[in-house]
């Protein structure tokens, strides 16, 4: 059992290699002793305002050195940290900080507003000042079974619940995929996932700080500037969303140069078509490592280093991880080939919800196997496929989007009677959001009601269809009938 944390490794490193490169952001490089320095700002400045073991801090920022070290900080000073997606708007900000009741948040001055118009009292922090503080590293091993991060993820109900990840949690993730992806040192990875979910901060970010490795972090991702990082050589690694390796895709046909071949190519939050996959292979003369994870469990399964990367599958369980396919009413195990959903167990599997005894229950067998709520099969030889979900869901460009959640936002706007918001496939993002809406108003506006969505919700979420409907079908129960949209 890993009875270590990713502060006591990250400190490790900083004691063994001071000097090495840790961060590259807009062509500043911070070594492991720069990150430390600030990161020990941060956990100074928030002791130094209070902060007691447990409590948490929330994160309202883009990817920089700012969200690095005030994660870092936060953790080592003994508090648990809030994520928050940057796109969030009032609805979900107030729900999440309503739930998590941060004690502090951090942010930028440009979104300062958005926190401040909720009616909240917290303690707002810009700027660290520098406080000294030391903590002995060793201290960190009492920390293992508490709560590091709370990442907000939704469930059918439509408002987003918090997992509650442990630091033994992670740092047993992460010892596992830095060994099954052959994670060195000397690894340089192109990071341009947002760090306020568990792709980008629990593989990318964490993944680099255990192997005291380095990353390039990015603003986000810009397919022009990602494609001319890779023509560079320099890094090692990219991590992606499916919908990242579509534009790199269309970008090469556009270019001359093909990008030298890189150690490994990552993909996930969100299923690689076999076609992609295939092409991306054609062009870039490289196959993508294509694996499975979830915001409750950050890595699940994954395609191998070496070995056979098989298109549409996810791989198998990761090092010291168990997954299987049970029958979704028996709950019994599935033989190989058949139909069921998956469920996942080890010492990466998250802690439960927050506030939500009942839900952290629910999603957990007796003998402690997590319903993922991904229904899947595995193959004789031990290669899962995702093939739908048991929830209710539409991934867009790897971001998660419950309908529930749209559905309660336009159901509220005076002209619409009744709303059903559905997936469909879409060649950039995967899937986009539909919304088959009933209304009586005439003068109803689609342009209207987008710019109503954005106003409150991620724009992420605003749907990119608007179908008008005279009634929306419903069986017997006076349910929507979502499969016939
Ligand atoms: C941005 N927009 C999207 C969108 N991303 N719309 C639908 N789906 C998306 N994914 C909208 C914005 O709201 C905005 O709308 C407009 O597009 C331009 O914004 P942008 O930021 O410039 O967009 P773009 O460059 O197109 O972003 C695409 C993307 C981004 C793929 C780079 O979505 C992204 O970084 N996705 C990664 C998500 C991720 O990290 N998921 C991991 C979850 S963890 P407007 O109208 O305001 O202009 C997880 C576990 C696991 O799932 O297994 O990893
Ligand atoms: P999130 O709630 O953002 O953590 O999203 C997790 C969900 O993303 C999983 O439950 C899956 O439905 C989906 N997912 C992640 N990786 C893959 C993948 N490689 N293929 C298909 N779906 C995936």
């Amino acid at each position: 059992m890993i009875s270590t944390s990713l502060i006591e490794k990250f400190l490790q490193h900083c004691q063994q290699t001071p000097d090495k490169r840790c961060v590259v952001f807009e062509s500043q490089t911070y070594s492991y002793a720069d990150i430390r320095t600030m990161a020990a700002a941060w956990a100074g400045e928030l002791r130094a305002r209070g902060l007691q073991r447990g409590e948490r801090v929330a994160l309202f920022l883009d990817n920089g050195p700012k969200f690095i070290s005030a994660y870092l900080g936060a953790q080592w000073a003994g508090g648990t940290v809030v994520l928050i997606n940057t796109a969030y708007r009032q609805t979900e900000l107030r729900h999440i900080l309503r739930d998590a009741a941060p004690r502090f948040v951090v942010t930028d001055p440009q979104r300062n507003h958005e926190i401040k118009n909720l009616e909240f009292k917290i303690e707002n922090l810009e700027f660290p000042l520098a406080v000294p503080f030391d903590f002995p590293s060793t201290i960190f091993s009492q920390f293992c079974d508490e709560v590091a991060i709370i990442a907000y993820t939704s469930g059918t109900t439509g408002k987003a619940k918090g997992a509650m990840l442990t630091h033994r949690s992670l740092a047993a993730n992460v010892a596992s995929v830095t060994e099954a992806w052959g994670w060195t040192s000397d690894d340089h990875l192109l990071l341009v996932l947002p760090l306020f979910h568990l792709h980008g901060l629990g593989v990318g970010f964490h993944g680099t700080i255990w192997a005291g490795a380095s990353c390039e972090l990015h603003p986000h991702f810009e397919v022009k500037t990602v494609y001319n990082r890779l023509l560079s050589g320099e890094p090692t690694m990219f991590f992606g969303v499916p919908t990242m390796y579509g534009r790199l895709l269309n970008e090469a046909a556009k270019r001359d140069q093909k990008p030298p071949n890189l150690r490994l190519y990552v993909s996930g939050s969100a299923a690689l078509s076999a076609d992609t996959m295939l092409a991306f292979e054609r062009v870039f003369g490289q196959r993508i490592l294509e694996r499975y994870g979830m915001t409750e469990t950050v890595m699940n399964t994954t395609n191998p280093l070496y070995g056979e990367r098989r298109p549409g599958t996810v791989g198998q369980p990761f090092p010291r991880q168990e997954a299987r396919v049970v029958h979704v009413h028996t709950r019994q195990p599935l033989p190989a080939d058949e139909d069921g959903e998956i469920e996942v167990r080890g010492a990466h599997v998250f802690a439960g919800y927050l506030n939500q005894p009942e839900a952290s229950a629910e999603c957990f067998t007796p003998d402690g196997w997590f319903k993922t709520g991904d229904l899947g099969r595995v193959s004789a030889d031990g290669y899962f496929t995702i093939t739908g979900r048991a929830k209710e869901l539409i991934i867009s460009g790897g971001f998660n989007i419950y309908p529930r959640e749209v559905e309660e936002v336009l159901a509220m706007h005076p002209s619409i009677a009744e709303v059903a918001v559905v997936g469909r496939p879409d060649p950039d993002f995967g899937e986009s959001v539909t919304a088959v809406v009933v209304s009586h108003d005439a003068t109803l506006n689609v342009d209207d009601l987008i710019t109503y969505c954005k106003n409150n919700l991620a724009s992420y979420k605003k749907p990119r269809h608007i179908i008008f409907a005279n009634s929306l079908p419903r069986n017997a129960l006076g349910k929507v009938q979502k499969h016939l949209l």
